[in-house]
């Protein structure tokens, strides 16, 4: 049965059978495992990381990278929240009714396909960042839980026959995102707001899928992602304020 808006709710604490059953799923599966992996290994002994923000707890690295002259940066942030846990981070990371009052760049959003209540195809179309074409974008994306109280959202480009690339106004991007967060508490104490921490590992890697000039978009993006993932966290955390914890 198709997955109604409604039942897409707090991040399920197993997969989803109508994601195991679809067509995509050995791409999401494959694609979900190697960004969480990914997500939690360090920058520190990496040759090419690049520290770029810096803010309290938030970390954001870069590492540069061009292919035929097309900034295509992988960036990767830490970060760490208090009061909310992994699985409510996911939640409204993934959750699309929450997207425009936290995602800035946004210009339309659309659900492509319902895949099940962990899996969802998107149509996004973002500003322009003049001089440059207007961006948009087609990604599925995937919830799931890990071990170590860990959830993560991965969003990965993809096709579909009925939102064909480059056939308006925009210019088709690529990415691969992936927010994995992890929850810990002081051992031999019960989880609480007033107790727990969330580590926040923010990968992505934006391949702008044709000409804009680099040192605008160097300069759209060290402003965007410590932007973004600031106003994310304080979203987050000022949602889940008056109500119950969940693990
Ligand atoms: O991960 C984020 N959001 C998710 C839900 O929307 C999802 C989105 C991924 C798309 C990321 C690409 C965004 C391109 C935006 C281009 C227009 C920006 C205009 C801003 C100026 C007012 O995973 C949070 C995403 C946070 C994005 C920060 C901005 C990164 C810019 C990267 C350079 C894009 C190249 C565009 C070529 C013109």
């Amino acid at each position: 049965a198709e997955v109604t808006r409604d039942e897409v709710e707090l991040p399920p604490p197993a997969i989803d059978n109508r994601l195991t059953v679809h067509s995509l799923w050995p791409e999401i599966d494959r694609i979900s495992t190697e960004q969480i992996q990914a997500a939690f290994e360090g920058v520190g002994g990496q040759i090419g990381w690049q520290l770029f923000a810096e803010e309290g707890d938030m970390r954001m690295y870069r590492r540069e990278m061009e292919i035929d002259g097309m900034v295509m940066d992988p960036l990767k942030a830490m970060h760490k929240v208090h009061g909310v846990s992994a699985r409510e981070m996911c939640h409204y990371f993934f959750n699309p009714r929450y997207r425009y009052e936290w995602e800035t760049t946004l210009e339309t959003m659309n659900i492509v396909e319902a895949i099940s209540t962990d899996a969802l195809v998107f149509h996004q179309t973002f500003k322009r960042i003049w001089p440059a074409s207007q961006r948009d974008a087609l990604f599925w994306s995937h919830v799931r839980a890990a071990p170590h109280h860990t959830y993560a959202v991965t969003n990965h480009s993809t096709t579909n026959a009925d939102y064909p690339s480059n056939s308006g106004a925009c210019i088709r991007l690529f990415v691969t995102v992936c927010l994995a967060c992890r929850t810990a508490w002081p051992a031999g104490e019960a989880p609480s707001r007033d107790n727990i921490t969330t580590s926040i590992a923010y990968c992505s890697t934006v391949n702008p899928g044709g000409w804009a000039p680099a040192g605008v978009l160097r300069a759209v993006y060290k402003r965007e992602y410590p932007k973004f993932l600031k106003r994310f966290t304080n979203y987050v955390v000022e949602q889940c304020r008056d109500k119950p914890l969940v693990i």
